[in-house]
């Protein structure tokens, strides 16, 4: 592990190792614990942005976290968002109150998952643990080995979200449920989750966040709650059938980011299935266009940002929020609306309002009515999504606007408790401490 960053270097380094000790301490066998009380299991996309960091301290237990995460594959290709740690009871809701394997055969008898999924970055984590792993030595020889078993478990995933995510071939993937998104509360979400009624016979439960982060203005509120959990019951009612939950399911919306997700994902993994010579280098190169354009046509001329669409209702889901600059992670605008959207990217409404401590993206705009600094995904920024952007916008060759947000976050992740979020105005740390993927963030954007 070498340190090369904009942080004065020993300060870099320290926080290198602060970070490392962090993806350890949390590792369970060849699993990481999304975080070590609040998240005690391995969480999808979570697992993926670990993966990478990992590959910084050792590249065979990088290929090891994602073997892990994909034993909870279902036979339909559906990469699970949690995969549960069988010795871990202490998380709510658990595999029970899922009853995948009760309701459904194409879910594992074990480990046990949930029955959605997240946004599809794992074929990006595979590019770059590749690329950090080298072309030398026993790490790289250990990943050249590993590499046709993950495309073939990558590309399985990949073709589940097109055929059952995509039916109707419109370039945007659809999710059922708020949590698929990752930005559970996320004001893009309000409308839709506005319909979904509680249901009077919710089984009774018992939050366990709350009393894991005790300031419940840090969490989803009991009523978003509610209907993330009636959301539990429908979905499991119906089977976890995708063709029931789209006829049905009363929260049906499509998702820009993880569409820009998978259009990027599928470039990653068309760049692997040439470098194996594999046969569907043409198929996923399709995919990748098709989301790319699907993404580049959801951009909303009033407000300069992607937005997603109520398919219940047929309506735009107009939030500000930061899922909006989806084309800037895969590409696919023309080069006066990719201008266009990097000005509002640095202007005031975003990473140059002025109140921000540093000129990071807040998960939802400051600027806009919907903007709660402490609320979770309703405001907060999360190094996590900052890296990301760093990430994609590095891989399309858009360091100049890259650069800066890379510093920004690293100041942010100098104050060194590796939390899951943070207060934009004031630099505090929220959510949880010592967060898995906030860890990762910090190593890769150090050692990158
Ligand atoms: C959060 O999601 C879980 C539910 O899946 C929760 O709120 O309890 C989100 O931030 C999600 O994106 C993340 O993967 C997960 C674990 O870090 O926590």
């Amino acid at each position: 592990m070498s340190a090369v960053s904009d942080l004065p270097v020993q300060r870099g380094a320290g926080l290198a190792t602060r970070a490392a000790a962090v993806l350890r301490a949390n590792g369970v066998g060849s699993m990481t614990r999304a975080a070590p009380a609040l998240y005690p299991h391995q969480w999808s996309w979570d697992a993926a942005f670990v993966s990478v960091g990992l590959a910084h301290l050792d590249p065979v237990r990088a290929c090891a976290e994602l073997d892990s995460l994909f034993r909870g594959q279902w036979r339909t290709g559906m990469l699970p968002h949690v995969v549960f740690d069988p010795d871990e009871h202490d998380y709510f809701p658990g595999p029970e109150r899922w009853g995948c394997t009760e309701v459904t055969d194409d879910a594992p008898r074990a480990p046990r998952t949930s029955g959605i999924c997240q946004p599809a970055v794992h074929a990006l984590a595979v590019e770059r643990i590749v690329a950090i792993a080298g072309r030398q030595g026993p790490a790289a020889a250990h990943v050249r080995a590993w590499l046709p078993g993950a495309y073939r478990r990558l590309l399985a995933w990949h073709r589940y979200l097109v055929r059952a995510r995509d039916p109707g071939c419109t370039g945007l993937l659809s999710i059922h449920h708020g949590w698929e998104s990752g930005m559970d509360n996320s004001p893009r979400w309000d409308g839709p989750h506005s319909r979904v009624a509680v249901a009077p016979g919710l089984p009774p439960y018992r939050r366990r966040d709350t009393r894991v982060v005790r300031d419940v203005t840090q969490r989803p509120t009991r009523l978003e709650y509610d209907r993330f959990l009636t959301g539990v019951e429908e979905l499991r009612r119906a089977g976890y059938d995708d063709a029931r939950i789209r006829a049905t399911g009363s929260f049906l919306v499509t998702d820009v980011f993880a569409s820009a997700v998978l259009a990027a994902a599928s470039d990653a993994l068309a760049g692997i299935a040439r470098s194996l010579g594999a046969g569907e280098v043409a198929e996923l190169e399709e995919h990748a266009e098709r989301f790319r354009a699907g993404v580049a046509g959801s951009v909303d001329a009033g407000l300069g940002l992607a937005l997603d669409t109520d398919l219940r209702t047929g309506e735009p889901l107009r939030a500000e929020t930061v899922a909006g600059f989806a084309p800037l992670l895969c590409g696919g605008l023309d080069a006066a609306a990719e201008r266009d959207m990097v000005a509002l990217l640095r202007s005031e409404r975003w990473t140059g309002h002025p109140g921000l401590r540093h000129a990071v993206l807040p998960s939802t705009g400051p600027a806009s009515p919907d903007f709660r600094p402490r609320a979770y995904w309703r405001g907060p920024s999360w190094p996590v999504v900052d890296w990301f952007v760093v990430w994609m916008l590095e891989r399309r060759g858009r360091a100049d606007v890259a650069g800066p947000l890379r510093r920004a976050a690293l100041d942010q992740l100098a104050e060194g408790s590796f939390a899951e979020y943070y207060e934009p105005f004031t630099g505090e740390p929220l959510g949880s401490a010592h967060q898995s993927w906030t860890a990762a963030a910090a190593l890769d954007l150090l050692l990158r």
